[in-house]
């Protein structure tokens, strides 16, 4: 029983009459509607002609429908294969040409920018799904049986593939298998004792690892419910927390908590866990959030590529600054970067990881794959040390890297998009340290004609280039870079230079 739908359905058929979801429209979706509507996504698929192991790319607003239409992927053996809203026109094509999906699925909204890429970018067939489940393909689902035999799969066929970019050249489809997938959802659901009775306040996007595998699978492997929400917001995420148990977010989420002056001990009454993840938690965050709610935030460590690595402790210490020990199933070893050789504990060296969470390569890119892994290890590009206790912390990153609210931007796609432009002789992007977002990108140019200072129009250039979360916060200006003998731009000057830029009070 690999497919890791017929896992998760095993273990939640015993509770068909209980709630999976309450939704922001105020529906209910029971255990029995989970079953009956990705049966009915699975056969509308095979109507379509999308066979085992293609791709089917998904690029709409966060609901309920999506999750059924994951889930119909898993059941028919289709490759889910999700993309931020966020994307332009010009990003998608790349993805397109490089899955070659036999269905690629839009927002009702954008359905017609789609229609207009289609026949450049090859693709076959368009449908549409919104939010409030309207569009052709939620159409087709609706009137296809409720009832489908989910389709044998190996450990090691492709449930899903997520893009995710690269320090050089374009992005990566990274490739996860149902085992993959599955070991994780159980390790987690495990160590983080969730059960039929928990109940996730789920307000991540869904076209990424927090959102989509873990939350949604942890609490499809454990029978539990969540509440819905189309999104992060203070106010809605406040209205809803006396109702859950759980909730897992990026730190941005436990800022913004922070802001709210209503936001304390009572609230959270009904609380047993908070999970952190996907950027870096700092310390300080953790502190005030336990001095304020008496919960101390559980911090864990990931990327597309691997899945989950390590956590803090359930029962334990649960150490700010640190992503805790690895998973059971998963090993972790602290590298000299350029030999590969472990390091002694207590050292500083890039984090690489092996295990059944590891992904099973870059999709059609070999080379790239294989460059990534070193005795059998994936070299995760983050650098970390472990303690005696084994607590892993992550120090910094050897990849130039920007993790702006949890969402990566690679610096090299940004000083791509604006090194083109005809005013801009030379650029930088940087992360420098945000209240809000963690990090946000900064661009500093070097404009070919002197005395040239215009932040709008380099904005304004980029507006169809790149999603809205990779353009810069801010575009600062200046004669010179600062270099290296070797002409490298010295980024950690820039960022020095320029650390107090988003700086309050
Ligand atoms: C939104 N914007 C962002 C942004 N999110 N800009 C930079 N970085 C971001 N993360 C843009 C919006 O388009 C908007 O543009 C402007 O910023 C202001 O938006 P906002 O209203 O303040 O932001 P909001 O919509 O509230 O979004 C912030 C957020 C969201 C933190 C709630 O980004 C979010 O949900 N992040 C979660 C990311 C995530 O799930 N990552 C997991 C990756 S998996 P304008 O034009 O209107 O000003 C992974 C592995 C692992 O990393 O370990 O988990
Ligand atoms: P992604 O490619 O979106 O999956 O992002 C993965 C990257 O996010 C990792 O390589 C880390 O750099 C970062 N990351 C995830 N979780 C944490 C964490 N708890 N602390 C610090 N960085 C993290």
């Amino acid at each position: 029983m690999s497919n890791l739908y017929s896992r998760l359905a095993a273990d939640f058929s015993a509770n068909l009459d209980r709630v999976f979801a309450w939704l922001p429209d105020g529906r209910v979706l029971q255990y029995a509607d989970v079953e009956a509507q990705s049966a009915r996504y699975a056969h509308m698929l095979r109507d379509l002609g999308v066979g085992v192991g293609d791709r089917v790319a998904v690029q709409v607003e966060k609901s309920a429908e999506m999750l059924m239409l994951y889930l119909g992927c898993l059941r028919a053996g289709a490759v889910f294969l999700p993309l931020n809203p966020a994307y332009t026109i010009g990003e998608l094509e790349y993805f397109i040409g490089d899955a070659e999906p036999s269905l690629f699925v839009a927002d009702p909204a954008v359905a017609e920018k789609i229609g207009a890429m289609r026949s450049a970018a090859g693709l076959v067939r368009v449908e549409t799904l919104g939010a409030e489940g309207e569009g052709t393909l939620a159409a087709l689902a609706h009137q296809a049986p409720p009832r489908f035999d989910t389709v044998p799969r190996d450990e090691d066929d492709l449930a899903a593939i997520l893009y995710t970019s690269g320090t050089t050249g374009r992005s990566k489809g990274a490739m996860l298998s149902h085992g993959n997938l599955a070991s994780n959802a159980y390790t987690l659901r495990d160590l983080w004792q969730f059960t039929a009775d928990d109940v996730l306040l789920h307000a991540l996007p869904i076209f990424h690892t927090h959102g989509l595998f873990v939350a949604t699978n942890v609490t499809l492997a454990s029978g539990g419910a969540m509440i819905f929400l189309p999104r992060f917001e203070t106010e809605a995420v406040v209205a809803a927390l006396p109702r859950a148990t759980v909730m897992m977010g990026v730190p941005t989420f436990y800022i913004r908590l922070l802001g709210e002056a209503g936001f304390d001990r009572d609230l959270v009454a009904h609380m047993r866990l908070f999970v952190s993840g996907s950027a870096p938690l700092a310390p300080d965050v953790h502190r005030e959030f336990e001095a304020r709610t008496g919960h101390a935030i559980l911090e864990r460590y990931g990327m597309t590529e691997t899945n989950m690595n390590t956590s803090n402790p359930y029962d334990g210490d649960r150490i700010p600054g640190t992503v805790g020990m690895p998973l059971p199933g998963v090993e972790i070893r602290i590298a000299d970067p350029a030999t590969g050789r472990p390091l002694p504990q207590g050292d500083v060296g890039v984090i690489e990881i092996r295990g059944p969470n590891v992904f099973k390569g870059y999709w059609r890119q070999p080379e790239k794959t294989a460059a990534e892994f070193r005795d059998g290890y994936f070299i995760s590009g983050d650098l970390g040390r472990c303690d005696r206790r084994g607590y892993v912390s992550i120090v910094g990153r050897q990849k130039d890297l920007i993790i702006a609210g949890g969402f990566n931007v690679y610096p090299a796609e940004v000083e791509e998009a604006i090194g083109e432009l005809d005013a801009v002789r030379e650029v930088a992007v940087i992360g420098i340290p945000h209240p809000d977002l963690g990090e946000a990108v900064v661009a500093v140019v070097v404009p070919r004609e002197q005395g040239f200072a215009d932040p709008a129009t380099i904005a304004s250039a980029l507006v169809d280039k790149l999603a809205r979360f990779k353009q810069p916060r801010k575009v600062l200006f200046t004669n010179q870079l600062p270099k290296n003998a070797m002409g490298k731009v010295q980024k950690a000057e820039l960022r020095e230079r320029h650390s107090a830029l988003f700086a309050t009070g």
